[in-house]
């Protein structure tokens, strides 16, 4: 086998490149200095040693994944997952790449010896910031239990060259810059310019008879993109499984270019050349509320083409039934954004295979899964008639046929029913025509999935209603879950040491086995440690937040957290209205004993969401109020730190002693801050909304303060007509808050600054910020007294900590496995 006298030869060529030990680490270190970077001792930038660096521990990635790549040559039937997700946002690749080696510590050894440190050299990655939040890191941690648990697969998505922007703050307003993550390179990536895909977008169809004598569709695009593929390796902990992530970048295609500068129109080439690669370079930086810009709906088609090319093209590697390819594929859906990858099947199928419509639905059916992650009406994803016309004429066309069908279902169902026919069908008709994406991601595929609980039974019961009366059979819920790695072995090292050190081995790729620290929470010994370690990761994050901010906070303070991208039915307004009755009570009486705490908030606004940056402001204004306040002292201090992302991340989730997660019951799908913070010993202050109603289930009640309407009660109020004006007069302290607000005392005396977010508080307050205030203060009031005892917090973090074995993503994916994808694991070898 070929394949394999390349290994053996590379191995007595480079084996030092792969050898365990310190001498042979240092050695590739040098050599990749040399050799790739075209660097020596006295020209080599931090950025050349980073870079050698990254390309050693690539090394040993890639010795695991030809061994991956072997076992599946070797088997040849082997069924992939692929995962189509517009989002990822994997964190800094060194830490897991090092870790998942185990090459951290022969690293860190070798580095030194040649005068570095490792951890100034892993400042210096930059984190591959490719998605908004929750959907996005999911997406990650999922990739990363896939490989754990040896399944074989593929993640698709977007090599975007401009990720989620980098927030500032200038004046206490947002400010955003280009997040330039390829500014100086990607080591991590194997280009793979081989397998270019052509997409089409515009042009006509018409119909052609084929060499067969049957009648064909044939789509002529009016232009093509390329689409690049570049993949990174995605290793699994414990096993030497290798998966990868393959990122699609737009290029103009060739001929096309060569078409104009035939007639010698050399600029509009080059502009067009431009236009086609703009297609990859920038994430959408929204959440919860699609745009519905044209380049946006161009990228979902673009990355879902290509991606159901490469994985045909893979199928054809050792098959050539189509039939067949259920066998070897399922397609998960993240979210709408892929969900196009439905009717460019079905095109590819029917149009370039020959295939009858009935055979072609029957494969497609069996080969997508649907996972939802909203509950907002506004988030469900919906695109205009027109631009489908003008875009993807020959998707359209499709779509309304699986419509035609699907309605006559619909129909022999349900007679006489047109209010059903209208609510279910593929199109809005009203006000305008537009194809609906999430009843196109239902119709087509086989699962349909929410991600907590609550969220997959109101799904059931509200946003796919009709359906899952229709097709019961096809919904079922996979609660979210977290990285044990990511999120506790990396992000937590002192805290990891201390487990490992109590329930021994193995724990993160096994998180039940965290089960075995409930004994240790009568243990008096045991807690100090505990206590201990949090107390150095707050030393820590506090180091971070004087240097981000100027602000010097007292680690000995309660770490009241609320980190997540900003948005009103998360309710960052409901903490700033406790923070500012704090102050209050503080400022009415200046002896008052509270127990002293540091409010921390990070979260990035959608640019265009005007409430959502107003709201940073606002808090930032608070800040500045409360932190110069003489009075109040090491009482409260309250800091914003800027550009929330993975790598700060993981140095706050270690540090909380309390995490914040207070939206209005029923809009927050699942949440995975929640898991983060709780897997890490913070005890959460929470709505019963998303999985926070399951966290609480396991850690138990006496480890866990609820406050707030419950879903039914939050559609009971609405329904019987909520006045929040009502609450703010009869409840003296958040009068006293609110006329503060309008009265400009957070706003230096200007009045109008924050007049839209009282005017919403008073007359609006979609989101039920007034109705919850008084259960959410009494009950920051119980969260006060219960940090100061100071051995009974302890252990119910630990028991927290504990009891998080459930939200693992290992969990998860296994339940994806074995419930949806039906995949078998492979192990290498
Ligand atoms: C999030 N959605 C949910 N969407 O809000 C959160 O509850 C859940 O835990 C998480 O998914 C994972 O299931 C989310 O992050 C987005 O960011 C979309 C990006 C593209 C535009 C629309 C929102």
């Amino acid at each position: 086998m070929i394949d394999k006298g390349i290994q053996e030869l590379a191995h007595q060529a480079g084996n030092h490149r792969v050898e365990l030990t310190v001498e042979a680490f240092k050695k590739a270190v040098v050599d990749n200095l040399y050799y790739v970077r075209g660097q020596g001792a006295l020209t080599a930038s931090k950025n050349d040693i980073y870079s050698a660096l990254a390309y050693t521990v690539r090394d040993y990635l890639i010795d695991r994944f030809r061994k991956t790549i072997d076992t599946y040559s070797h088997q040849k039937n082997v069924k992939f997952v692929y995962y189509l997700s517009a989002e990822y946002l994997p964190g800094k690749q060194i830490t897991q790449n090092l870790l998942y080696t185990g090459t951290t510590e022969l690293a860190k050894l070798a580095l030194a010896e040649l005068g570095f440190d490792l951890d100034e050299l892993i400042e210096i990655e930059a984190e591959p910031a490719l998605g908004n939040g929750g959907l996005g890191r999911l997406a990650a941690c999922y990739m990363d239990s896939m490989a754990t648990l040896n399944i074989p697969s593929i993640a698709y998505g977007i090599n975007y060259e401009f990720g989620i922007f980098k927030q500032s703050f200038q004046n206490g307003f947002q400010m955003e810059t280009p997040d330039e993550w390829l500014y100086y390179g990607n080591p991590w990536e194997f280009p793979q310019s081989d397998n270019r895909v052509e997409v089409g977008f515009g042009g006509q169809t018409t119909l052609v008879t084929g060499t067969d004598g049957k009648i064909h569709v044939h789509w002529k695009p009016e232009k093509t993109v390329l689409g690049e593929p570049t993949h990174m390796l995605v290793p699994g902990y414990g096993t030497s499984n290798m998966n990868v992530l393959r990122l699609w970048k737009a290029k103009a295609s060739k001929e096309f270019d060569f078409q104009l500068f035939d007639i010698g129109d050399y600029a509009r080439a080059a502009e067009q050349k431009i236009s086609s690669e703009n297609l990859s370079k920038v994430l959408y930086p929204n959440d919860h509320s699609p745009q519905g810009r044209e380049l946006r709906l161009k990228q979902e088609y673009f990355f879902v083409s290509c991606s159901i090319h490469d994985i045909l093209r893979r199928f054809f590697a050792f098959q050539d039934n189509l039939e067949n390819l259920p066998d070897y594929a399922v397609i998960q859906l993240n979210d709408t954004h892929p969900v196009l990858a439905i009717p460019e099947l079905m095109r590819i199928l029917m149009d370039e295979h020959g295939m009858e419509w009935d055979a072609a639905w029957k494969i497609t059916r069996n080969m997508f899964a649907y996972t939802c992650h909203t509950l907002l009406p506004e988030a469900l994803e919906k695109w205009p008639v027109s631009l489908f016309e003008y875009l993807l004429p020959r998707h359209l066309e499709i779509i309304y046929d699986i419509n035609a069908r699907f309605l006559d279902e619909v129909k022999s169902r349900y007679p006489n029913d047109l209010d059903r026919i209208i609510r279910m069908s593929l199109i809005e008709e009203n006000p305008e025509r537009m194809v609906r994406m999430a009843n196109l991601a239902t119709v087509g595929s086989f699962s349909v999935n929410g991600v907590a609980e609550l969220h997959t039974s109101l799904l059931q019961s509200l946003v796919l209603k009709d359906f899952s009366i229709m097709m019961p059979e096809k919904f079922n819920n996979k609660t979210n879950g977290v990285s044990p790695r990511r999120f506790l072995r990396i992000s937590n090292p002192r805290l990891s040491g201390l487990i490992t050190a109590a329930v021994g081995d193995g724990w993160e790729a096994n998180l039940n086995q965290l089960k075995e620290l409930e004994q240790y929470a009568s243990d008096a010994a045991f807690r100090q440690s505990w206590r201990v370690i949090k107390g150095q990761n707050k030393v820590e994050l506090s180091e971070i937040i004087l240097k981000q901010t100027g602000v010097r906070v007292t680690p000995d303070s309660m770490f009241d957290i609320m980190v997540k991208r900003l948005h009103e039915y998360k309710r960052q307004t409901l903490k700033a209205l406790h923070i500012i009755t704090l102050y209050n009570r503080i400022k009415n009486n200046p002896d008052l004993q509270i127990t002293p705490r540091t409010f921390i908030f990070g979260a990035k606004a959608a640019p265009g969401y005007h409430m959502a940056k107003m709201i940073i402001k606002f808090i930032n204004s608070i800040a500045e109020v409360v932190n110069q306040d003489l009075d109040i002292g090491d009482r409260m201090k309250v800091v914003f730190l800027p550009n929330f992302n993975v790598t700060l991340a993981e140095k706050i989730y270690p540090a909380a002693n309390l995490s914040e997660q207070i939206s209005m019951a029923g809009k927050e799908a699942s949440g995975t801050g929640n898991m983060k913070f709780a897997l890490n010993g913070a005890l959460t202050v929470g709505t019963l909304d998303g999985a926070n109603i399951e966290i609480l289930e396991r850690v138990g009640e006496g480890n866990f303060f609820t406050f707030g309407l419950s879903v039914d009660e939050v559609f009971d109020l609405k329904s019987r007509g909520y006045k929040p004006y009502v609450y703010y007069e009869n409840q003296p302290e958040l009068k006293l808050a609110i006329d503060q607000i309008s009265n400009g005392v957070f706003s230096g005396g200007d009045k109008n600054l924050f007049k839209p977010l009282v005017d919403t508080f008073l007359y609006q307050d979609l989101f039920l910020n007034l109705a919850d205030y008084a259960s959410y203060v009494h009950c920051q009031d119980q969260v006060d007294k219960a940090f100061v005892d100071v051995e009974e917090w302890t252990k119910k973090s630990i028991l927290n900590s504990a009891r998080m074995g459930f939200f693992s993503s290992d969990r998860a994916v296994r339940q994806y496995n074995d419930e949806i994808w039906k995949v078998k694991p492979l192990p290498p070898g």
